[in-house]
């Protein structure tokens, strides 16, 4: 079975392990966000790319969810220490080294998709693991600081430095649709035989992988099955702030709503949590079939258990 799944950092990831545990022979590519990337210190910074293949490599930081384990940050105290910054964001000594070998080969013309495929040769993920584009794409948010000024800032910057303290006001995509598709992005939906949106953020991880011109319409044309997991579990985000961003968008923070955010013309079926039971019949009448199962990531077990239901739900929507 050809699975695609477009995945955002820390919910993508740990439902990927998931997804490998329950289907272990399937064939698995991961179209990942890279509307998050940073350029800092010279390096380009990859943070949902590497929080994938960290975490199906066996290197990432599993309180945190991101960067590596084992981690120090002598690098970042020395360049603190020159006063240059920002010293808001954790890159440690271990994850530097992803950041140089990365920017080293794109200085030398490699495309990113070519250079995530050779870090992929280190960590071994078990997927196929495919940037969204070759072309930089990087999240902006409109907020207004406490002093009253209007500004756009860097998504890690409103994430990591501001932790969505503020509201936001608007999310750009900046260069999105300038943007193609990389490489076997494409070829990986029209071959795909389930596509799945793993409980990640619908706004800033799977909503940027969509504007990318060419993939939602991929989607929508493959004619398999695409199957959403609700990061919202009793009207809050499991983890993260993506009720925050997805006031930006006009959309309630509800199992239900982003369901309808998605739409039927892009999702055949839809998880939510047992909490949410109540709003299934809500989200099969905007055409969506719909399941209450539990979502919550505790554990392997629990996530596998999450990623067969997916499937099932696939399955069903299949044979429908
Ligand atoms: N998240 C934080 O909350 N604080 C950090 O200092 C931070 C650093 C960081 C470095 C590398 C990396 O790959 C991820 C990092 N993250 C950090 C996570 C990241 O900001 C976000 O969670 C994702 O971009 C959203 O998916």
């Amino acid at each position: 079975m050809r699975i695609v799944v477009l995945a955002g950092g820390i919910g993508g990831a740990r439902f990927l392990r998931g997804l490998k545990a329950a289907a272990p022979e399937a064939d698995v590519t991961v179209i990942g966000n890279t509307g998050d990337d940073i350029h800092l210190f010279g390096l380009k910074v990859c943070p949902d790319l590497d929080t994938v293949m960290y975490t199906l490599g066996g290197g990432i930081n599993e309180e945190q969810g991101w960067g590596r384990a084992d981690e120090t940050f002598h690098v970042k105290e020395e360049l603190n220490a020159y006063g240059v910054g920002p010293d808001w964001f954790g890159l440690g000594d271990r994850d530097f080294a992803t950041h140089i070998v990365r920017t080293q080969m794109l200085e030398a013309g490699y495309p990113l998709s070519a250079v995530t495929e050779a870090l992929c040769d280190r960590w071994k993920p078990g997927v196929r693991l495919i940037p969204m584009s070759d072309d930089r794409v990087e999240t902006h948010v409109a907020v207004t600081l406490e002093d009253g000024e209007r500004r756009a800032v860097h998504f890690q910057e409103y994430w990591v430095r501001l932790r969505a303290s503020v509201p936001a006001e608007a999310i750009v995509p900046v260069g999105a649709e300038q943007s193609k598709p990389a490489p076997g992005v494409l070829e990986a939906i029209a071959g795909a035989d389930v596509i799945l949106f793993p409980p990640s953020n619908p706004v800033v991880s799977v909503g940027t992988i969509l504007a990318v011109p060419g993939i939602r319409e991929a989607i929508a044309e493959a004619g398999v099955p695409v199957v959403g997991l609700s990061p919202i579990v009793g009207d809050a985000p499991v983890r993260g702030m993506a009720d925050k961003v997805l006031a930006a968008v006009g959309v309630e923070a509800t199992a239900a709503a982003v369901a309808e955010h998605y739409g039927s013309g892009l999702l055949d079926g839809w998880l939510v949590d047992t909490v949410d039971a109540g709003t299934v019949e809500r989200v099969e009448a905007a055409g969506i079939r719909c399941r209450a199962v539990p979502l919550m990531m505790t554990d392997l077990d629990a996530t596998a258990a999450m990623a067969r239901e997916a499937l099932a739900l696939a399955e069903e929507v299949r044979e429908a």
